[in-house]
């Protein structure tokens, strides 16, 4: 949050607040999916990202349009950009070069813990954003306070609400079964399940597996991390799984549209 705090000393709330006003409105995000998996496919949103803490750089060559234009060239319904710096070397410029090449819906790939970064993610031109309950709890304990449930709700319902009002969609991802019974209590039907540990970085499909039974109906299951070839998505979509957002399998393969359409 330094860096929250550096940007605000930078770019005061209200002037991000008119360049939030000023870009064009939001994609439809979940609109975007549903209609993909309605149709009986299954709806990939593709990442872009040069490098992670576990992997190191996944990428030399790394032009996000580029790469954005060929995720759309080949099917991908929404993109995830990283804009976070400090563990995947993403930039706020990422997301805007990805989003001016192509028509597709954009999730801010960030961790998101204060308002400031919810106008942050509009005004870079974001669709959706990313609210990480893990990220809730962490920070409550950085703060050397016991993470009270009440607590991170609260903190989270204030992201989305801003996030909604601003015309953007939440992702809101979870590990475990407690961190779901939390994210339950937002108004998002967006469910993400993180399969990657995060204190291990060693991916399960079987996370998903586990959780996806106490998603109740009405609600998108997004299977994240880990997915790697054609048949953890058969798997996947064998249990009615059928929105996948992948990264590292795209951001190592020569062409990452072409690995997408595999
Ligand atoms: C993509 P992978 O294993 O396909 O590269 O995973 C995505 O799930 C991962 O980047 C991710 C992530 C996050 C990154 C999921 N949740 C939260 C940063 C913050």
């Amino acid at each position: 949050l330094q860096e929250v705090e550096a940007a605000k000393a930078v770019r005061p709330l209200l002037a991000l607040r008119r360049e939030a006003e000023a870009v064009p409105p939001p994609r439809n995000f979940i609109e975007a999916l549903h209609d993909r998996i309605s149709a009986g496919s299954a709806a990939v949103i593709a990442e872009i990202k040069k490098a992670s803490p576990s992997r190191g750089v996944l990428r030399e060559r790394f032009d996000p349009a580029a790469i954005a234009t060929s995720y759309a060239l080949h099917g991908a319904v929404c993109l995830s950009v990283l804009t976070d710096l400090q563990f995947f070397r993403g930039s706020e410029d990422y997301l805007k070069q990805a989003k001016a090449a192509c028509n597709l819906p954009v999730l801010r790939k960030d961790f998101m813990l204060d308002e400031y970064q919810v106008v942050e993610a509009r005004a870079m031109g974001a669709d959706c954003i990313l609210i990480i309950v893990a990220a809730f709890r962490e920070f409550a304990l950085l703060m050397g306070e016991q993470p009270r449930d009440e607590e991170m709700i609260a903190g989270m319902l204030r992201l989305e609400a801003l996030a909604e009002a601003l015309g953007m969609a939440v992702l809101v991802e979870t590990h475990d079964r407690d961190e779901l019974e939390l994210a339950l209590q937002l108004d998002t039907t967006l469910i993400g399940i993180n399969n990657r540990n995060l204190h291990t970085f060693e991916t399960s499909l079987d996370t998903t597996l586990q959780l996806l039974t106490r998603v109740p109906p009405g609600h998108i299951v997004v299977t994240e991390s880990g997915i790697l070839a054609p048949a953890d998505v058969a798997l996947m979509r064998d249990h009615q799984v059928n929105a996948f957002l992948v990264g590292e399998a795209f951001m190592r393969a020569p062409d990452p549209g072409a690995e997408l359409a595999r």
